[in-house]
């Protein structure tokens, strides 16, 4: 990225849309919202359009309220997206990532700014901050603001919005991504006025009892496959509606299989009735690239050691799917 033309592009003020992926997490949210106060601090418009519905934990992170929903709000926020200068796309780097604004962004004249830590980054954007070794999306908003020198700016709702995503995608600063340049740009966040202990509560102690109930079905549906050092949860749809399933109740449910002494693999596969596919998580630890394994067989991506994919298999064939794929990983997952 060419920060003096970035710098120069925002002397003036703009229009600007911030979005992020289908399904936003915290760092989607955390970051967007983040870059949002920083731009209106700069006497820009801004408005934050998420391509659709996101979980109940993270509806309190400063200026969420203003969050231009595309699914339910699709003419606004069409209207916004024609109108803009500049659109910044967070946290993704795909295109089709955005699920149903993909064509309303790519017949948009604006300028692209993509700024994303995924991996394989498409070149849909005049400016690009893409580095796969950042912890988070967040943290590059951080070192984005200063780059531009502004660091002073940071207010405590905008470190309070960061911090969210450099929490949520750091596993709570355990991931490998997480570096001591993490631990000080969280160091200045709680100096800048980010309630550490409050938003770790805000995020993490949301459960409702059907959640609670939720985790022991899944916990009781956890196999291992010890030969491969392989973990894996299924979930149906039954079971979800069992326990009165919100988006975000599955949450973290992919690391139980993970923390198991000895597992370096774990998968999660969840069926979606009304889209008619199985969503499937998966995470490792160490040298395993869940990334390509999910690009080559689950139509997904992501990182190194976290991704994601889909099936059109019915449930039980996705599973029978995943095991029978593993012993042409045998040796690799032994290592
Ligand atoms: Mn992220």
């Amino acid at each position: 990225m060419n920060i003096k033309e970035v710098k120069e592009l925002l002397t003036t003020p703009k229009n600007i849309v911030i979005t992020a992926h289908k399904n936003p997490d915290g760092d989607a949210i955390g970051s967007s919202l983040a870059l949002h106060h920083y731009l209106l601090s700069l006497g820009h418009q801004s408005t934050v359009i998420m391509p659709n519905e996101y979980p109940d934990f993270l509806k309190w992170i400063p200026g969420e309220e203003h969050i231009v929903k595309f699914s339910l709000d699709t003419p606004l926020a069409q209207s916004k997206i024609k109108e803009a200068d500049l659109i910044f796309t967070l946290d993704f780097n795909l295109l089709s990532r955005s699920g149903e604004m993909e064509n309303d962004l790519k017949s948009s004249n604006a300028v692209f700014l993509m700024i994303d830590h995924h991996q394989q980054p498409d070149d849909y954007a005049k400016f690009m901050f893409s580095d796969t070794t950042m912890s988070s999306t967040c943290q590059m908003i951080y070192h984005f603001i200063e780059k531009l020198d502004h660091l002073d700016m940071i207010s405590a709702e905008i470190a309070t919005c960061i911090y969210v995503g450099i929490m949520t995608d750091t596993g709570s600063f355990r991931f490998r991504s997480t570096t001591s340049t993490t631990h000080r740009v969280v160091a200045d966040l709680i100096d800048k006025g980010a309630d550490n202990t409050k938003i770790h509560e805000n995020i993490y102690d949301t459960n409702t009892i059907s959640r609670l109930q939720l985790k022991g079905v899944a916990l009781n549906n956890l196999r291992v496959l010890p030969e491969y050092q392989v973990a894996y949860i299924s979930l149906s749809q039954k079971e979800l509606d069992q326990n009165k399933f919100k988006k975000g109740d599955t949450e973290g449910f992919v690391n139980f299989g993970l923390s198991i002494d000895g597992i370096k693999f774990a998968a999660i596969f969840i069926e979606n009735k009304k889209d008619g596919i199985i969503k499937i998580s998966l995470r490792s630890k160490g040298d395993f690239s869940v990334n390509e394994f999910s690009r080559d067989h689950f139509e997904g991506g992501g990182h190194h050691n976290a991704a994601g994919g889909k099936s059109n298999l019915s449930l039980s064939d996705t599973v029978d799917k995943f095991i029978s794929i593993l012993p042409s990983y045998k040796n690799v997952l032994n290592q």
